[in-house]
């Protein structure tokens, strides 16, 4: 057991510290996180903020540092960040295997790009680092008796309608379960996602952004997508997606400053080593799990 769980966290470690070294080849800077805050992202899924009191103002727990990463992006052109978020989601999904409450997602923004260039740099990153991995971490690979097959850019694509008209609703687990190699689902309809995703220019109603999905059944590994930037277009989204301005009280007083145009995304390193280890349950990814309905320390 303790051989096995070995080989977990040193693949789990060599992995963070060989994506951090392609970032920063890319001229890319690390940021520290943000766990406490009175802006989280709100999300589009039923989770609950974590929320406490400092000094008498409310702060939330960080979902995910979207409106951190953009308004870094005002003074660095191109930043990552570990960033731990908390996400209460419902009890239920501790039987997906893929859900924690607590986890830590990879997180990067580029000023000024366009989805095409985050989805080529993410094809670029996945594929050296599992070339790596393979390469650093054969025994633990074996320990674990894990065949990881080689992905090769560029990743094949599907869209939002196309993935939902040919697979229906539960689309997204049976690509995943389907295609040998990792996919992407992209341009999402608007009211699927949350309101900072940029709608298309060319194809209203629908987003510039994009998930990737992990084959062999693992599921989604990343979401992201180019930047809602522009105050009165923020606003109006949000409108759209009934949330009300009063929660994004900080955020709107940011964006009225000017935020730059970006794209970006955030890649969940428990899935990753999930996925890269070949585990059954994503709980084995981390000593201290925080599984959805239980309680843990
Ligand atoms: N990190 C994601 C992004 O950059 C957002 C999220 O996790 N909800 O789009």
């Amino acid at each position: 057991m303790s051989k096995r769980k070995t080989a977990i966290f040193k693949i789990q470690s060599k992995i963070k510290r060989r994506l951090a070294e392609y970032l920063e080849l890319k001229d890319f800077i690390e940021i520290n996180p943000v766990i406490l805050s009175p802006m989280t992202d709100l999300l589009n899924h039923p989770t609950a903020p974590g929320e406490i009191k400092c000094y008498g103002e409310k702060y939330y727990l960080t979902q995910s540092m979207i409106f951190h990463k953009q308004t870094a992006l005002k003074s660095l052109d191109k930043i990552f960040v570990f960033s731990p978020n908390v996400r209460i989601e419902p009890a239920d999904r501790c039987k997906t295997g893929r859900h924690l409450f607590e986890f830590t997602q990879l997180d990067l923004e580029i000023k000024k790009a366009k989805r095409e260039d985050i989805m080529t740099l993410c094809e670029e990153m996945i594929t050296e680092l599992i070339k790596n991995i393979k390469k650093d971490c054969k025994k633990e690979l074996k320990i674990l008796k894990r065949t990881l097959k080689t992905s090769k850019p560029p990743f094949k694509r599907i869209t939002y309608s196309q993935a939902y008209e040919k697979y229906g609703k539960d689309f997204e687990i049976k690509i995943s379960k389907e295609y040998k190699e990792p996919i992407w689902i992209i341009d999402m309809p608007i009211m699927h996602r949350e309101f900072y995703d940029r709608e298309h220019n060319d194809k209203p109603g629908y987003l510039a952004d994009m998930d990737l999905i992990y084959p062999e059944g693992y599921g989604e590994a990343l979401s992201g997508g180019e930047r809602e930037y522009k105050y009165e277009r923020i606003k109006k989204r949000m409108k759209n997606k009934g949330k009300k301005q009063s929660e994004f009280k900080s955020y709107l007083e940011i964006a009225k400053g000017g935020l730059p145009p970006s794209a970006g995304f955030g890649i969940g390193i428990e899935r990753l080593t999930r996925y890269i280890c070949g585990l059954k349950k994503i709980e084995e990814t981390t000593l201290f799990p925080k599984i959805p309905g239980k309680k843990c320390i």
